[in-house]
């Protein structure tokens, strides 16, 4: 066995976007691609810097071979120990928990998340720093100059290593540990939940439905839930974690995890159901007949933290992103903590988290989180709303209808238009923020705009500056509009419009949510002018 240096030059495009590098498998599987994105986190990193890793996916096609292209590259790089989930397989939130709890200097994710799977599908990677989160800014960008200028990576030529036997190994100097990708992870939840409780509900005969979308949720909800936590066998769908999510898109959300939504719908629904994504950090709570959206849970989390031992000391703060909706902020407002407004993708959470300034935090996409780790987490949200169930003895829609009564009702949508022409999306961005200065002050079809900008954040913690972050059209009474362009899409680009509109009255808490908005999507469509532009009639998928 030798260590290799290969020639190598670079590819135009590895720019992590909101989570990491995401590219088309065929993209992923050209000699060198993959070499020269984890050469690059090396050479960010600095020679012998990094000398304990985490290693693991979500399971997906091609996550075995770049696995072991990663382990034989660390080698070569002065990597002393790597920890791999069994099977290659570890949730991006159990990657975070592992990096953290073993004390390594980081871990490299194989995800592309909710994105499709297969040789077709998606691939992805990203690199997470010590406290288990992504990787701030500064690093991804150190990473994707390096992309631009590498001539050579480094390489061990040993045979692969087995990755499905528990157990050590050794591979040149480094040593293996291949690990349970469930245990620590498991642990850390019976450390922040009150598993007696939960374990009380089930025995009770509550029933309930986890889908997992044949993404890697699965082992972790089978053992957590059906395992520690006594729920009846069957009570996790699509468990077992397949090459291609089974064909399927594996985003937990009411279009794509439509199974779900009708078995909760259905005459004999369970009393409670739930679906994670692809890498495991989303999750979609279901009521019998309702779906909560992630920012009302992200509300209700917060409103009712206490409840859960882990949190029992009341929670500091909260954070969520920008295109988020504003039920969290009245949650804050009422427990007299502050509320962080952050771009959108999780690595804006971790120095907050890391300075002890937010407990929770969320983002619309169907991700809620903590300060436990520092990437979202799926399991961790469920468990959460089993533990509100159990201590309440409420079902999710009273829990729901109870919070809008005393907070009032954020009613929110997401329009995506997928894969449409990058230069229409761009343009009508660039044409939207021309008109900008003028908005403010106008009223338009009965809408009074208060603000209209493009959102940059500046980190509270180390000053660091984000621009461009969405343009937002804020109205007098609250309402938003929200525009931005995707970084986690792998084709054209994707514009997703985010819609808002605030309503107190508990007499109007149950009108359809896209009626409710009418007023506002009418009002994006004329700001935009998104489907002339696009020549789209409609969205792709309305969550
Ligand atoms: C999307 C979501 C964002 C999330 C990101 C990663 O990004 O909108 O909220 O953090 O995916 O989630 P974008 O740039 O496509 O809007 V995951 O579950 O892919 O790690
Ligand atoms: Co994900």
């Amino acid at each position: 066995m030798t260590i290799q240096t290969v020639a190598t030059t670079p590819f135009a495009g590895q720019r992590p976007g909101t989570s990491g590098l995401r590219k088309k498998v065929t993209e992923f599987q050209q000699p060198g691609y993959l070499e020269n994105f984890v050469e690059s986190i090396f050479l960010t990193l600095g020679e012998g810097a990094c000398r304990h890793l985490v290693v693991g996916g979500d399971g997906r096609y091609f996550n075995r071979d770049a696995i072991q292209t990663i382990l034989r590259m660390a080698a070569a790089h002065g990597v002393e120990r790597v920890l791999v989930g069994q099977g290659g397989i570890l949730s991006t939130p159990a990657v975070s928990c592992v990096i953290r709890k073993h004390g390594a200097q980081g871990g490299i994710v194989l995800s592309a998340s909710h994105n499709p799977g297969g040789p077709d599908g998606d691939f992805g990677i990203k690199y997470n720093i010590d406290n288990g989160g992504p990787a701030p800014e500064k690093i991804t960008d150190a990473i994707f100059a390096h992309t631009q200028t590498v001539t050579q990576y480094r390489i061990s030529d040993a045979p692969a290593v087995d990755l499905d036997v528990l157990g050590t190994t050794q591979l040149e100097n480094m040593v293996i540990e291949v690990i349970d990708p469930v245990a620590d992870y498991a642990e850390l939840m019976k450390g922040l939940f009150d598993f007696d409780a939960i374990r009380g509900l089930f025995a009770s005969g509550f029933r309930m439905r986890f889908d997992a979308m044949h993404a890697v949720a699965g082992p972790y909800a089978s053992t957590i839930l059906e395992g520690i936590l006594g729920a009846p066998a069957g009570t996790v769908v699509n468990g077992v974690p397949s090459e291609d999510f089974g064909g399927g898109h594996p985003d937990p959300n009411p279009v794509n995890a439509a199974e779900l939504i009708a078995a909760m719908a259905a005459p004999d629904a369970p009393d409670f159901g739930a679906a994670s994504d692809g890498d495991g950090d989303r999750n979609m709570i279901v009521g019998r007949g309702i779906a909560v959206t992630p920012s009302d849970s992200l509300a209700i989390i917060a409103a009712n933290a206490t409840v859960a031992p882990g949190y029992a000391g009341g929670i500091k703060g909260i954070a969520r992103s920008m295109p988020t909706s504003m039920a969290a902020d009245r949650v804050a407002e009422a427990l007299g903590i502050a509320c962080f407004e952050t771009p959108t993708g999780w690595k804006y959470f971790g120095n907050l988290m890391d300075a002890g300034l937010v407990t929770l935090c969320g983002e619309e996409s169907y991700g809620t989180g903590s300060f436990h780790i520092r990437e979202k987490d799926g399991v961790w949200a469920v468990l959460f709303w089993l533990n509100l169930l159990a201590v309440r003895g409420q079902t999710v829609e009273q829990l729901l209808a109870a919070h809008w009564a005393r907070f009032g009702r954020n009613y929110y949508s997401r329009h995506d238009y997928e894969a449409v022409d990058a230069g229409a999306a761009g343009a009508m961005m660039d044409a939207l923020r021309a008109r900008l200065p003028e908005l403010a002050g106008q009223t338009l079809a009965g809408h009074q705009i208060a603000l209209a900008d493009d959102f940059a954040y500046t980190d509270p913690v180390d000053g660091s500056i984000s621009t461009k972050q969405g343009i937002r059209v804020i109205m007098a009474d609250g309402s938003r509009i929200v525009f931005r362009l995707s970084g986690t899409g792998t084709e054209g680009a994707t514009v997703r419009v985010y819609l808002e509109r605030y309503e107190a009255d508990p007499a109007h808490h149950n009108l359809d949510t896209q009626a409710a908005l009418q007023g506002l999507i009418d009002l994006a469509e004329s700001l935009s002018d998104l489907r002339q532009r696009t020549g789209r009639s409609e969205p792709t998928v309305v969550t």
